[in-house]
């Protein structure tokens, strides 16, 4: 039997009985013309504490009214009929919940048990947002679809990880929210290895999961050429035909990247697309060899060193090359960034480097974008808006900031999710050292470095480098469960973070984990047991 009760009925004096009864068979009438109008059915609600929640990352005020609503299959997301797109993200937060919830334009007045997706100024900043959830319905606002969309983030997480058919309780209570940085983000490197279409839109959709914004795609290395250039078609021809270890390689078709970055966008995530240079090069230089020096052509290299390639720095063709390549990818890239690399091009004396990313720089602008580079480029006279991708030498990324450059944190000790978490771990290198998970989690981007603040910072990113990983289960391995804490640390207030009640919160993503198919490391630093001492409670 259904657990489904008229619960009001329970608390009426005879004569609003006869007021119930009234309203009901006028709405019966009304149903015989039009739409049929459905009886509302309440059920009672149940105690459920939301300040007691596993959201990750953390939000800035949650305030508990100890109560439920419940969602059925009857529920309805109704969103401002203004906004087409406010619609579309109504329907992706729909695909997550029972199939036969609905989605509407909202013209009239609320009513019981469903939810609410609003654009509303009076919240304001980028991302922000408002949950409302009361014993009556659901109330999500925001300035902008954007805070729409993560709130939905938020939704989901206060909701049981498998949201069937069945009636689904969530706690009551408003939570206010905004990000700590604009930019948050992974990068995964498809050059060591390539990874598919599918393989990225899964990494994406951990991303959005965890309100991250940007997913930074490392396109092209040594080892290969990982997308079409319609002008230099041997990029990928030659140069995309192998990986690191001698494997097959692949490459993305414009299409294929234009499906990746429309994927993201649905996410409000940014792509931004790195062609590294001058060095890590190998690949293009195998391909044509006029962009080499000596006009010979290398093999194709599928080791693990860095820093033997460069470009031709003096070369005119060099630059009609960059020209051609930034040219088209900036075409179909519709993020504000353009990464050009410029890390550890050891092969490229100083003086021949410098001119060589100024120009690189040139050319980026003139296709329309802003560019980013790893931490070297500061070496550089930056463009204004350049931005510098710290990684490794913060004496790089302070004269970034001397140049009026802002940084993007991605310190490798920490932030690296290519690197092993304790010596034995199979997967990943160890060159910045071991990265557990708490240590992961334990710095604050506008503290590690002294002479980097909080106002030169414009967020965190983490990348995943591919040398060690070649599957999407070796790459979940890595990256869960220390990308969680890589989303806290960008967008949660550093006031509200602390490690002994991460990890409590971080342990109950377990379920989240398991429910989207990652295969996480279960580190011993996270009290993953709690879970099973809540399934015996059940
Ligand atoms: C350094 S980090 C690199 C990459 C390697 C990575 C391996 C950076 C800008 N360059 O080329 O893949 O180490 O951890």
């Amino acid at each position: 039997m259904r657990h489904f009760i008229f619960s009001k009925l329970t608390n009426l004096t005879m004569k609003s009985l006869y007021l119930f009864l009234f309203m009901l068979s006028f709405s019966i009438l009304i149903s015989c013309e039009g739409q049929k109008e459905e009886e509302v059915i309440r059920i009672p609600p149940t105690q459920i504490d939301i300040s007691s929640n596993s959201i990750i990352p953390v939000p800035v005020s949650v305030k508990a009214t100890n109560s439920s609503l419940a969602l059925t299959p009857r529920t309805t997301i109704y969103v401002d009929t203004t906004s087409g797109e406010l619609f579309k993200v109504a329907e992706f937060f729909r695909s997550f919940l029972s199939d036969s919830i609905k989605v509407e334009g909202f013209t009239g007045t609320k009513t019981y048990g469903n939810i609410y997706l609003n654009l509303n100024d009076s919240i304001a900043g980028n991302e922000a947002y408002k949950l409302d959830i009361t014993e009556e319905f659901i109330q999500l606002k925001a300035k902008d679809t954007e805070g729409i969309f993560r709130g939905i983030q938020t939704i989901r997480q206060l909701l049981p990880v498998s949201v069937n058919d069945s009636v689904q309780h969530i706690g009551t209570g408003t939570i206010t929210d905004s990000p700590t940085y604009g930019y948050r983000g992974a990068m995964l490197d498809v050059a060591r290895h390539f990874f598919n279409v599918d393989d990225v839109k899964t990494f994406i959709d951990w991303l959005a999961f965890y309100k991250m914004n940007t997913i930074h795609l490392h396109l092209t290395d040594d080892q290969g050429w990982r997308i079409e250039i319609k002008s230099w078609p041997n990029l990928t021809a030659h140069g995309g035909q192998t990986a690191v270890g001698g494997g097959e390689g692949g490459f993305f078709t414009q299409e294929d990247y234009k499906e990746i970055v429309h994927y993201a966008q649905q996410r409000y995530i940014t792509v931004i697309p790195e062609v590294d240079m001058p060095g890590h090069t190998n690949a293009a230089l195998s391909s044509y060899p006029e962009l080499n020096c000596n006009g010979i052509a290398p093999k194709m290299y599928t080791k693990m060193q860095v820093g033997f390639s460069t470009l031709c720095t003096d070369k005119e063709i060099t630059y009609k090359f960059i020209d051609d390549v930034i040219g088209e990818i900036a075409a179909i890239t519709p993020g504000p960034y353009f990464h050009i690399g410029g890390d550890e091009s050891h092969a490229t004396p100083l003086k021949d480097y410098i001119p060589f990313i100024n120009k690189a720089q040139e050319i980026v602008h003139k296709h329309g974008k802003q560019v980013i580079g790893w931490d070297e480029i500061a070496h550089a006279g930056l463009k204004e808006n350049s931005v510098v991708q710290y990684w490794n030498e913060s004496e790089n990324a302070v004269r970034g900031i001397k140049q009026g450059a802002k940084i993007i944190m991605s310190p490798a000790s920490k932030a690296y999710m290519d690197m092993k978490y304790h010596k034995d771990t199979q997967l990943g290198l160890r060159w910045a050292g071991y990265i557990e998970i708490d240590t992961a989690y334990i710095w604050n981007p506008a503290t590690i470095e002294a002479d980097i603040k909080k106002e030169n910072i414009l967020g965190v990113e983490a990348p995943l480098w591919s040398e060690t990983v070649t599957d999407i289960n070796e790459i979940g391995y890595l990256v869960f469960p220390r990308l969680p804490g890589y989303a806290e640390i960008g967008w949660s207030r550093d006031s509200l973070r602390n490690w002994d009640e991460y990890k409590l919160r971080l342990a109950k993503h377990a379920n989240w984990f398991e429910a989207m198919d990652i295969n996480y490391y279960k580190s011993e630093k996270v009290p993953w047991e709690i879970n099973e001492i809540d399934d015996s409670l059940k």
